[in-house]
């Protein structure tokens, strides 16, 4: 009974204190409510013409949130709303009535959230006409989560999935995810880690992915799952996993069948293969290409869909940026049309800044889709403020030129230059159990963007902040401007403080937090190494990658390709990405190598000092919670952009022996005491 009433009291406060527009019941949840924060208790009217449990989803959002004219939700099967596909939609209004149409149910509840959106961010909600439909047919989430609930590449806590309370209890999180996801379109989840164990398969295993996929269908998310390559003979008890042996097919229909037993709308399997020291097909002297079909044939009549991850790298003499693509466009071609090859944006590794992979343009006659990584493995993880859409911009938007100008990698991928039968991006996941999903309140907008990128390649990076910030925090000019200009800087900042001018893969070994640049472990593979790529010596710095170094150059199409391999040419973003230069070399602002790598890490540093002036003045305008928990975030970025910044350049003078210049921020400390620094990242590496 006391209980009862503590709930009432808290309850009225919370009405009493925000007034008409109270924030969502989240207060009352254990988890932030995101960017879905307004519940206005407006009571819409809103009509719709069919029954189901997505439109009473779509039905609900808008009751409880539109402040404006009534709706009308109509599921049509009018030949100019088909055209826009089965996630399509059309908003029309007027001031005495709005209709949203769709030809399938998600339409409608993607039309519902951006008529929330438009509402939510100031747009003009009187006379509306839309009409939208997305860029990529499946808008993904990869987890990396662990069966042991650990998170590979985590930074938010533990995994959001239950598996030690599933299949009974069923977290409401699940319903969260689902909302968040379907708010920014995204329709599919690969629920754990491309590191797979063959456990995942196991019937219990199944049991609980089946409660999952239940809970997350009414917000149209399809469940799939990363699978390990040696199931058969390692779950299965078969003597082979050998892509070719009847066997062997054989025990991946039946489990492929056993899935949809449980789930009929199973998205299909995500697989790393030879890649890590992972199983795959070449164990059994058969091609990437064999392993990937003999799955695809498996999952066909279901219509389920392979994919197929493209990052390898074996230990051999092979400049680590060309392998993906040595590997892989000899095969292109030979893949199902249920495949579709998944290709990390850059050559290496997610690095802070890498020019897109050479596949993106290059496999011309199989579904290629990019891989994004959401969480910040290599971006300070959920401590540094880095808002990722403008690295995502850079990416989607650059030229590959394999079709002549305009071929930007968005277009090799979303269908526009190659008919692939399947179109398809996927984003790394940053989400964890704590409060507030994902590690950093700022972190949210990269989850936010990864959804608003796949639904429309070509939204802005400005147009995404603004959209956030003022679902998020505020529309209030004061808050909005400054904080907005911060996170477009965010990005360009991190790569100052840590790999400027190209640098890439400095990181520490064991964990990819702090810098490492000295790294030397006797044994190691030369390319887990630092010193394998900033080649760092007397007489200067950066990987040869041109036509006299190793001809990474050359996996590009002209111009590009010219463009890179020379030095007057080259972007000096990727500067030290194809070329080792002396450290006097002098660049275009008159400035030697040296000192530009100076000024670029000290400016790296200044930028995160502005930061924390911008944030510091919005005390007031934002709640103290997250007030105070982004600020005490940024006082560590600025530490840490102080940590990377002498540890790079007292490293890197010992080689140079020139002075660091003297208008920059002096070293505050001793390069033997950074070198001695050992974090402990046990839940991290
Ligand atoms: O960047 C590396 C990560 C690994 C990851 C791998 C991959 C899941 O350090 O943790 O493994 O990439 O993408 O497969």
């Amino acid at each position: 009974m006391k209980r009862i009433v503590r709930i009432v009291l808290c309850c009225l406060a919370i009405t009493i204190s925000y007034g008409q527009i109270a924030v969502s019941q989240s207060e009352e949840k254990d988890y932030d409510p995101a960017w879905l924060r307004l519940s206005t208790n407006a009571d819409a009217k809103v009509t719709c013409n069919k029954n189901s449990p997505t439109l009473t989803i779509a039905i609900h959002e808008l009751r409880t949130q539109w402040m404006g004219q009534p709706v009308k939700l109509l599921l049509t099967k009018e030949k100019s709303i088909r055209t826009l596909g089965c996630d399509g939609y059309r908003i029309t209004g007027n001031p005495s009535g709005i209709e949203i149409k769709a030809s399938e149910e998600q339409g409608i509840l993607y039309g519902a959230y951006h008529l929330l959106r438009l509402q939510a961010t100031g747009g003009n909600c009187t006379d509306i006409k839309i009409e939208e439909s997305p860029d990529y047919d499946i808008r993904i989430l990869n987890h990396w989560d662990n069966l042991d609930r650990t998170v590979e590449r985590g930074y938010a806590g533990y995994s959001i999935w239950r598996w030690d309370q599933l299949p009974a209890v069923v977290s409401p999180r699940y319903k969260e995810y689902g909302r968040l996801n379907a708010s920014i379109g995204i329709n599919a989840t690969v629920l754990n880690n491309v590191n797979a164990p063959v456990e995942v398969l196991n019937t219990d295993m199944l049991n609980k992915v089946k409660v999952i996929a239940d809970e997350l269908r009414p917000y149209h998310i399809k469940v799939f799952l990363s699978v390990n390559f040696s199931s058969p003979a390692v779950l299965g008890g078969l003597s082979t996993s050998d892509p070719l042996d009847a066997n062997v097919s054989q025990w991946w229909k039946e489990k492929v069948n056993e899935i949809y037993k449980r789930i009929p709308d199973f998205g299909g399997f995500l697989v790393k293969a030879n890649s890590e020291g992972l199983p795959g097909p070449q164990d059994f002297g058969r091609t990437h290409a064999d392993g990937a079909n003999m799955l695809a044939d498996a999952l066909k009549s279901h219509d389920g869909i392979v994919m197929w991850r493209a990052f390898v790298y074996n230990p051999s003499n092979e400049d680590r940026a060309k392998q993906a693509y040595s590997e892989f466009l000899p095969l292109d071609g030979q893949f199902r049309d249920n495949v579709i090859i998944q290709v990390k944006n850059g050559p290496i590794d997610f690095q802070p800044r890498e020019p897109f992979s050479p596949l993106f343009g290059a496999m011309q006659k199989t579904a290629v889709m990019p891989e994004l990584q959401i969480t910040q493995e290599y971006l300070g993880f959920s401590n540094h403020l880095v808002f990722l859409a403008t690295q995502w911009e850079e990416f989607l938007n650059s030229e590959t030129y394999c079709n002549g100008a305009g071929s930007t990698v968005a277009k090799t991928t979303d269908g526009t230059l190659f008919k692939q039968p399947l179109t398809a991006i996927a984003g790394v996941a940053n989400i964890g159990e704590d409060e507030n999903w994902c590690g950093h309140y700022f972190a949210q907008s990269n989850w936010y963007t990864f959804g608003r990128m796949a639904w429309k390649n070509t939204i802005s990076s400005g147009e995404i902040a603004e959209e956030w910030i003022k679902m998020t925090f505020s529309d209030n000019p004061e808050f909005l401007n400054p904080v907005k200009e911060m996170m477009l800087q965010s990005h360009e900042a991190v790569v100052d403080y840590m790999m400027p001018l190209g640098l890439h893969h400095i990181f520490a070994w064991g964990h990819h937090y702090g810098p490492e640049p000295w790294t030397a472990i006797p044994g190691a593979r030369p390319d887990w190494l630092p010193s394998y790529y900033h080649q760092a010596d007397k007489q200067g710095i950066g990987f040869d990658r041109t036509t006299s170094g190793s001809n990474a150059v050359s996996q590009y199409f002209s111009p590009l390709r010219e463009e890179f391999n020379q030095l007057e040419t080259c972007p000096e973003a990727f500067l030290l990405w194809f070329h080792h230069l002396p450290w006097t070399y002098k660049m275009k602002n008159g400035k030697t190598l040296w000192d530009n790598l100076c000024y670029k890490y000290d400016s790296g540093v200044q930028q995160v000092r502005d930061f924390q002036k911008i944030w510091d003045k919005t005390e007031g305008l934002v709640d103290e919670h997250r007030f105070k928990h982004v600020q005490s975030r940024l006082k560590i970025q600025a530490k840490d952009a102080v940590w990377w910044k002498d540890a790079c350049l007292l490293y890197f003078q010992t080689f140079s022996g020139l002075p660091i210049p003297y208008d920059i921020e002096r070293p505050v400390h001793e390069l033997d005491a950074l070198m001695k620094i050992k974090l402990d990242m046990k839940h991290h590496n």
